[in-house]
């Protein structure tokens, strides 16, 4: 039986899994009718292709625990207004998937992706462990043609020892060899791990990023993705692990949650279609900063979002 039957209704408890269900992103409406909706938020709580430590799989719950430190504020700081008074969001719960059998996750994420994306402009994921990305890119890249990926992350994700293997350290070297990614456009930025390849894409390590400055980033990002339709994907171990302690694989050397937050308020000018925040595993976390740290971008990137529109609408006008 499907969770969203309405017999589910009166089937008492246990319906849901323990891990998942409704903790709702900013206090918006935990719901899953779209109609009228411009933003729907999930999670993915996936995390059965880790290398390393589990528990990704509690992110999108402990995401939206801290986001109500940040829905009691009306006006974000530095962005002056509330998104969500123009901005319909909703919380459509968590992605529904069967870990028992691991091989249908990767289809079951891409179908209720896909189906969200039919009906809403803007579906914003939270992991989950990376390897979600792989699906969520291939709905997105059917809806939009092969999308330039704008990568944070301390790992290439591109790494490929079996061409049968989607984990959450190959993903990308998939989505980018069966043209989900067109990897001409596409930037991996804050990468401090080693890889034989770059397969085409533009890599701004974190050495590049520490020396040039987060602006110098925003800029190449501009110029390596041009018009294209960009999939946004923020992997928290891309920040230093002084920032994000809460995750499975993490790096030292890497970006400063003002520099993630900086880059991202910054990308107006360029066309986002979709994104998804990964790797946030609640376990390894300290005072819950790697939590804030990630609803504190997803904040950011909302504003964005509106910021985005505003541009088009006014553009429109002019
Ligand atoms: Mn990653």
């Amino acid at each position: 039986m499907s969770l969203t039957d309405p017999q589910q209704l009166k089937s008492g408890m246990g319906a849901v899994p323990t891990y998942s269900g409704f903790l709702s992103l900013f206090r918006r409406a935990a719901t899953r009718s779209l109609n009228g909706v411009d933003i729907v938020s999930w999670g993915i709580p996936y995390d059965l292709a880790v290398t390393n430590r589990p528990g990704a799989r509690f992110g999108p719950r402990a995401i939206r625990e801290i986001s109500s430190n940040l829905a009691w504020e009306g006006a974000a700081w530095p962005w002056g207004f509330d998104p969500f008074e123009s901005l319909a969001m909703i919380d459509y719960g968590d992605c529904e998937f069967d870990p028992g059998k691991p091989e249908s996750v990767i289809a079951a994420i891409e179908e209720q992706a896909a189906s969200i994306i039919s009906e809403v402009p803007f579906l914003i994921s939270m992991g989950g462990d990376h390897s979600v990305s792989y699906p969520l890119i291939k709905a997105h890249a059917a809806k939009h043609g092969p999308v330039a990926l704008v990568q944070i992350d301390a790992h290439s994700d591109t790494w490929a020892e079996d061409e049968k293997r989607i984990d959450h350290g190959t993903m990308f070297y998939h989505a980018i060899n069966e043209g989900f990614i067109d990897s001409a456009h596409s930037v991996q930025i804050g990468i401090r791990t080693l890889n034989s390849s770059d397969h085409g894409c533009t890599v701004l390590d974190a050495n590049w990023v520490h020396s040039n400055g987060i602006m110098a980033v925003v800029d190449k990002v501009r110029e390596v993705v041009k018009d294209k339709p960009v999939y946004l994907s923020f992997d928290i171990d891309g920040l230093d692990p002084a920032f994000a302690p809460g995750t499975g694989t993490p790096v030292s050397g890497g970006l400063s949650t003002w520099q993630g937050q900086t880059l991202i308020r910054n990308l107006v000018d360029i066309d986002v279609v979709g994104m998804d925040l990964v790797e946030v595993a609640p376990a390894y976390d300290h005072s819950g900063i790697t939590a804030l740290a990630a609803a504190s971008l997803l904040l950011d990137f909302i504003c964005l979002r509106k910021a985005r529109l505003d541009l088009l609408a006014n553009a429109k006008d002019a």
